[in-house]
């Protein structure tokens, strides 16, 4: 047998027009026994208001907000198996045309999402008809806690972040006073799904402050771009590959002159063969050059972190900028292959990376990584590694420049090259040593394996 069962504010002591700073339930809503159904705040104190009986929620009487005081009807719930005793407590909520001509409120014929706002709650009311029936309600704590010091977030919150396992010391609270609400456990989670939270524990040494949260739209028109798939997965990559590996990065120019007049003499050959011959080929192949003199650079940390695991095998990954983001593909061997195979798999592999054609193998086991923004411009920049890869090279736009030869200023086509690297496998002067000798490599291209 069911029976409908008023819930009224309970003896909260001396207080009175207490604000709801949170409505727990929405009718529709089945809660337990004891279930907290609103939270209220006064200057002094936090409390919830639970119900006593298991049930459904028939109509929730007022708005978050609202001022209430002890008495007040706050919430109605459809009891489920009442037993004779308790029935004999409980009362049939007031069907609209029993209610009292002072009660004005508006009874919904169905329960609403968002029920009609009370009318008078803030009034102190007749004190709670025998047939109402409360549980006592639940304090925080005689203050509320403040932010910084531990989670500030009602029990029910608690409970909340405890089910899904989320720890409330990692939650922004975007209620009044930092307080944690339901919807901020739930953006929490879903940033943890996404990737785009901070690390549970960062083991970093120090703890970030949480970005700001902007309206912006207070400042002017706004609107809302989800980010694609591919710079979901990939921004969280970078994030952790930025923030745990120490990166340095060095910068270097070699001189192309020579190595472009070769290309260009080559390119009409490549044309043919339906390819272009940009200088990227011969980026891969310098790589591999400098990567068989420096094994260290073509090695990654094992997971213990105290062990260098040397490849014997060349998979060069080439970052490839697309509408969706930006995707690593590796071509493998590249010590295997001429200038003519790399560019040929260097276009099919960034053509099939843009239509969105890629395997996930394909752009896994690669040793060291080349980001080209040459064709579009810059002078320097500073590329993130590719964990577990240990190094990286960027590579900007070659420009003609005078260059002093110890007589003479000469013009010369100078390639500018940034080596980020990981300082935890390789020193400074390691650095420096691999750059220059990849920009040697280019500088000399005939030493070269093409
Ligand atoms: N200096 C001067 N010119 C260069 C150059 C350089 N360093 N590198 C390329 N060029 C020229 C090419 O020769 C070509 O000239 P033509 O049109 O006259 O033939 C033109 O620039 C365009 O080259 P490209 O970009 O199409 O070809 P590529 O082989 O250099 O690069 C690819 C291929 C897939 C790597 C590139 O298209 C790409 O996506 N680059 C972006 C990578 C990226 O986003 N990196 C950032 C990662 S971090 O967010």
């Amino acid at each position: 047998m069911t029976k409908q069962i008023e819930i009224k504010v309970p003896d909260i002591g001396d207080f009175s027009d207490i604000p709801v700073i949170e409505v727990l339930v929405a009718a529709g809503d089945v809660v337990d026994a004891e279930q907290s159904l609103l939270t209220l705040e006064s200057d002094k104190a936090t409390m919830e208001v639970p119900t006593p009986v298991a049930g459904t929620v028939k109509q929730v009487r007022v708005l978050l907000g609202d001022t209430v005081s002890e008495g007040d009807l706050v919430v109605i719930v459809e009891a489920e198996d009442v037993a004779e005793s308790q029935e004999a407590e409980s009362v049939e909520a007031e069907k609209p045309e029993d209610k009292p001509a002072s009660d004005t409120r508006p009874a919904p014929a169905t329960a609403p999402a968002i029920p009609p706002r009370p009318q008078a709650l803030s009034a102190r009311p007749a004190p709670p008809s025998t047939g109402s029936r409360q549980s006592p309600p639940v304090p925080m704590g005689a203050g509320r806690t403040l932010p910084g010091k531990s989670p500030y977030a009602s029990p029910a919150i608690r409970r909340f972040a405890r089910e899904l396992g989320v720890d409330l010391a990692r939650v922004n609270g975007s209620s009044r006073g930092g307080r944690i609400i339901r919807e901020d456990v739930i953006g929490f989670v879903k940033s943890v799904m996404t990737g785009s939270a901070a690390p549970a524990s960062s083991g970093l040494g120090f703890e970030l402050p949480p970005l700001p949260k902007v309206n912006f739209s207070r400042y002017g028109d706004i609107e809302l771009e989800p980010l694609s798939k591919i710079q979901k997965i990939s921004g969280s990559y970078l994030h952790r590959n930025w923030v745990r590996i120490p990166h340095v990065t060095q910068n270097d120019l070699a001189d192309t002159t020579d190595l472009e007049a070769f290309r260009k003499d080559n390119a009409a050959k490549a044309m043919e063969q339906g390819f272009k011959l940009t200088p990227l080929v011969f980026l891969i192949k310098a790589s591999v050059a400098a990567l068989k003199k420096f094994p260290t650079f073509n090695a990654s940390l094992d997971e213990s972190g105290e062990n260098l695991v040397l490849k014997k095998y060349f998979h060069i990954g080439i970052a490839v900028d697309t509408p969706n983001g930006l995707v690593v593909p590796v071509i493998r061997d590249c010590d295997q292959k001429d200038i003519f195979e790399l560019a040929a798999e260097l276009l099919d592999i960034s053509q099939r990376a843009r239509d969105g054609k890629l395997k996930p193998v394909e752009m896994q086991g690669g040793c060291f990584s080349i980001s080209s923004l040459g064709g579009i411009g810059g002078t320097s920049f500073t590329p993130i590694i590719n964990a577990p890869e240990v190094a990286i090279l960027g590579v900007s736009r070659a420009s003609v420049s005078p260059q002093w030869d110890g007589e003479a200023f000469k013009p010369r086509t100078m390639l500018p090259l940034s080596l980020s690297y990981d300082h935890r496998v390789i020193d400074g002067a390691n650095g420096a040593r691999f750059i220059r000798y990849l920009a040697e490599c280019l500088e000399n291209h005939e030493s070269m394996d093409l």
